[in-house]
């Protein structure tokens, strides 16, 4: 039987679940599982790349396992771990912090976007979080993963990385491909249609949680930034728009077209409230089952031990590995 091929992605808990990392990544993990080998982690190693309250790292870690699951990753078909239960992610970490080039780390967009709106914390773990990244995918010898399009920049400089092992040290790493979906890759700000929708930045009205309430998210559907066009087309001058449309796309399964058609010659407000309509659809039953998985801490426990189980298995025969090519002595 042919084996099947491996998937790997990570969210990091710096802040909480957004609309956008459940479009970008998440709402395509769960759809995996019986056609791939997945493993998904919580990123907890790389959320200190930026000043964390150590009481709320520990309880938005517990919180996005209990929504990972309530997305529809079954913790009986998927192998969920935490990051930092996982040596092995630090120390294959360092060794490919040796084969990260200053000037490729220089060039990565995450990091100039993170210094400048942390200046006062430019820390070296920020700058080399992207060999950290690749330790995290090149360990499992993951074939895919999946990723918003912020991150595609990540996924090619491990291919580099990995590729640069290879021909030094003969074939260790396999090259993995990034997988971005065609909708959804990239939801914006809903105040802001121009920036990216993000978890750790405040955003007041723009930026949609996974636990909002249906109140909630209906208000900022309501009050989303349009254009005065009157038109729901999606174009470039037509942020707003547009990304309403991309969202009502991943929600509905309709195409563009479709979505025109349906609203011709109806006005905005008539189509932001179906936006928030769907959206509330699609998440009213994630965050009740998170609610609910939440308050069991030990069947949480249970899934990530179980997880770190299956996953440092996987993980420490890539780190024996790399560790015999590079010439350490063995314990
Ligand atoms: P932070 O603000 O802390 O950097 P983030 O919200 O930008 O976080 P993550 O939550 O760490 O990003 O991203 C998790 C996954 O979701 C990644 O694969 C990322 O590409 C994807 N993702 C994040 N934001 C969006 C977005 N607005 N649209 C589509 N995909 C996204
Ligand atoms: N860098 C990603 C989170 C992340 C990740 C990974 C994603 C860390 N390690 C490995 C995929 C595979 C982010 O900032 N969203």
């Amino acid at each position: 039987m042919e084996e099947k091929k491996r998937i790997l992605s990570g969210i990091k808990p710096s802040g909480e679940l957004t609309l956008g990392s459940y479009m970008g990544a998440l709402k395509n993990w769960a759809a995996m599982a019986d056609e791939y080998d997945c493993f998904y982690f919580l990123a907890d190693l790389h959320a200190i790349t930026v000043r964390q309250n150590p009481a709320e790292l520990r309880r938005r870690t517990l919180s996005q396992l209990a929504q990972y699951i309530a997305c529809g990753i079954d913790p009986e078909k998927n192998t969920i771990f935490i990051q930092s239960h996982i040596p092995a992610h630090t120390e294959l970490g360092w060794v490919l912090d040796c084969y990260t080039m200053f000037g490729e780390l220089s060039r990565m967009t995450q990091f100039k976007d993170k210094s400048a709106k942390n200046a006062d914390n430019i820390n070296a773990g920020l700058f080399t979080y992207p060999s950290l990244m690749a330790a995290d995918i090149l360990l499992y010898q993951a074939d895919l993963v999946p990723v918003g399009d912020d991150q595609k920049q990540h996924v090619e400089l491990t291919r580099d990385v990995a590729q640069r092992f290879n021909n030094v040290y003969g074939e260790t790493f396999k090259l993995p491909e990034p997988f971005i979906p065609k909708v959804g890759a990239r939801i914006m700000s809903l105040q802001h249609p121009e920036n990216k929708m993000s978890k750790s930045e405040s955003d007041s009205g723009g930026c949609i949680l996974l636990m909002d309430s249906p109140e909630d998210i209906r208000r900022c559907f309501k009050r989303a930034i349009t254009d005065s066009e009157m038109c729901v087309r999606c174009c470039k001058d037509k942020p707003g728009v547009s990304n309403l449309m991309q969202i009502y796309a991943v929600c509905t399964g309709k195409t563009m077209e479709e979505i025109e058609k349906e609203f011709a010659g109806r006005g905005y407000g008539e189509f932001k409230t179906a936006v928030g309509d769907v959206v509330v659809e699609t998440l009213a039953p994630i965050r009740e089952e998170a609610t609910r998985l939440l308050a069991d801490k030990a069947y949480l426990e249970s899934v990530y031990r179980a997880g770190a189980e299956k996953a440092s298995a996987v993980a420490e025969r890539t780190l024996r590995k790399v560790y015999k090519k590079v010439g350490f002595v063995a314990r």
